[in-house]
């Protein structure tokens, strides 16, 4: 193992307030805290039962909602209410005090990243025929963001085959193992969990870092990569037991560091991909013997999120500031186009089709009701589609007629917008929970069947009929967001993430 400039912290820049500003948390605070909090959120903030309570972690709760927690605990969750134990001004004291940056940099490096290793199943030590009848192939696992659980449900039946907790927050895209038997989750505080889908058992776990964007795992299924924001690291895995191979400190050649967007495997260059979003590049990552590799690309602006064309020769990105997308050859790493985005493209979510003999790809907006539909070749926007609001998630199936894109913020984000992929048009709008949101979908192994998520606490996933649009049954679920077909997954569908 290699670890380079390994127990370094590179602490995010942006994370940090000026000294000025850091308001030093009365040691009256301090102590609840550490009396009331540590034992479950880790006496330095870094979350250990519950999650990490520091800012960055939190940005996406606000203070009314983390003062809600404590004063009345949370559903479903460990976490204790604290009504009748302290008073409302401590209560308050104590959700000021977990928004202020720590006094000392949090740290997470080689010794943190072996300390946390967890290693329940070594590779190769369960059964490996699957404990249930199902076929594999057409498996989706739901994640249920309401009470951090994940369903594993049968595509066959659609009926649910097991349901178990995940690590605290998951966020983006599971990665399957290529053949779909394990699955990697990563959550928001950092966490990756190994699962055997034959066994119904998590195998190995490993924190790869305190404030996580994604993971990645190798077109040949041997390693698993984490693209952190903080620290400013890549990490480096081993996927049968998740044994740490190589820290990779973000930083140009000035010796800036940066958040790192999000990484991805790129199966045809054999290599990973990683965007910047402190420091304008790309960079391409190949492993050999171990070994990471980093060829930087300079880029024309910083990235947020991005996508690939089918042959992953490009890498399509969203400029950091929203108003537009940049087309970057992977081969040489010069920007070839420029994307009229201004909505702020999730290209992330972006999926592509065959149009009158092209290849197109389009994306749904953050802050547009809008799907921009681009010729692959050319790269002109070939039609911008006005849709009820901004969206999030968009999906299709190579065997399905229809794309679906759902309108996610705004007044109309109980509605989901099904587009014909050969005239362009939206040809249905549904609306099927009124006031509740409603959102993104997953198509089954056939293109036959999909999946929509009622983003509820008190919510579901519907099975739709992908041809006649017809709804087919509900299955109760804990606010489900995002669902991952296997068969779909491992071999890169052209109209789902990958
Ligand atoms: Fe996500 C995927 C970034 C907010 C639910 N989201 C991703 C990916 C990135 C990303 C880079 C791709 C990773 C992958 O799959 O490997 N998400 C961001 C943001 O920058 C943003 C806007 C702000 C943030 O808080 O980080 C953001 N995302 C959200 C949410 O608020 C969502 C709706 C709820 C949640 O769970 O946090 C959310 N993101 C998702 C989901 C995916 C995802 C369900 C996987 C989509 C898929 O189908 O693959």
């Amino acid at each position: 193992m290699m670890i380079r400039k390994a127990t370094l912290l590179i602490l995010a820049t942006s994370l940090l307030l000026p000294a000025s500003l850091q308001a030093s948390p009365d040691s009256g605070t301090e102590a609840l805290y550490q009396q009331h909090c540590a034992s479950c959120h880790g006496s330095d903030r870094l979350g250990g039962m519950g999650p990490a309570v520091l800012p960055d972690n939190l940005s996406r709760l606000k203070k009314p909602q983390a003062e809600d927690a404590i004063r009345n605990g949370r559903p479903a969750t460990q976490m204790p209410a604290f009504a009748d134990i302290l008073d409302p001004e401590s209560i308050t004291a104590l959700a000021e005090y977990i928004y202020r940056p720590p006094a000392t940099t949090p740290t997470w490096g080689q010794a943190e990243i072996l300390d946390s290793h967890l290693l329940p199943h070594s590779h190769g030590s369960l059964p490996e025929e699957p404990v249930y009848e199902a076929d594999l192939m057409n498996l989706f696992l739901v994640v249920e963001i309401g009470d951090h659980h994940v369903t594993l449900l049968d595509g066959d039946r659609m009926e649910p085959i097991h349901r178990f907790p995940s690590r605290y927050a998951l966020h983006g895209g599971p990665k399957y193992s290529p053949d779909g038997r394990y699955v990697y989750f990563g959550s928001r505080d950092g966490w990756i969990t190994k699962y055997d889908l034959y066994n119904l058992e998590v195998t190995a776990e490993v924190r790869a870092g305190i404030n996580m964007r994604n993971i990645a795992v190798s077109a040949d299924g041997s390693y698993v990569m984490a693209a952190n924001y903080l620290p400013h690291t890549l990490v480096l895995f081993d996927a049968d037991n998740l044994e740490l191979m190589d820290i990779i400190p973000v930083e140009n050649d000035a010796g800036d560091s940066s958040r790192v967007s999000a990484v991805y495997a790129a199966p045809p260059r054999d290599s990973f991909i990683a965007a910047l979003k402190d420091i304008p590049e790309a960079w391409e990552i190949t492993v050999e013997d171990g070994q990471p590799n980093v060829r930087q690309m300079q880029t024309d602006t910083w990235l947020d999120d991005f996508f690939f064309d089918p042959g992953y020769d490009h890498l399509i990105g969203a400029a950091r500031d929203g108003k537009h997308g940049l087309v970057i050859n992977l081969d040489t790493g010069k920007t070839v186009a420029d994307l009229p985005l201004p909505g702020m493209p999730h290209l992330g979510s972006g999926i592509t089709w065959e149009y009158q003999g092209k290849r197109v790809m389009a994306t749904p907006h953050f802050r547009t009701g809008a799907v921009s539909i681009i010729d692959m070749d050319t790269w002109e926007v070939i039609k911008t589609l006005e849709t009820e609001g901004p969206g999030f998630f968009m999906r299709s199936h190579e065997n399905s007629r229809y794309a679906w894109v759902d309108v996610f913020f705004g007044p109309n984000k109980d509605k989901v917008h099904v587009i014909d992929k050969q005239t362009l048009e939206i040809v249905k709008t549904l609306q099927p929970a009124p006031g509740k949101v409603a959102a993104h979908v997953e198509f089954d192994r056939y293109g036959e069947k999909l999946l929509l998520s009622i983003w509820d606490n008190d919510g579901a996933v519907i099975v739709y009929d992908a041809d006649t649009l017809k709804e087919e049954k509900r299955i109760p679920m804990n606010k489900p967001s995002g669902k991952y077909n296997v068969w779909n997954k491992i071999n890169y569908e052209e109209g789902t993430s990958h």
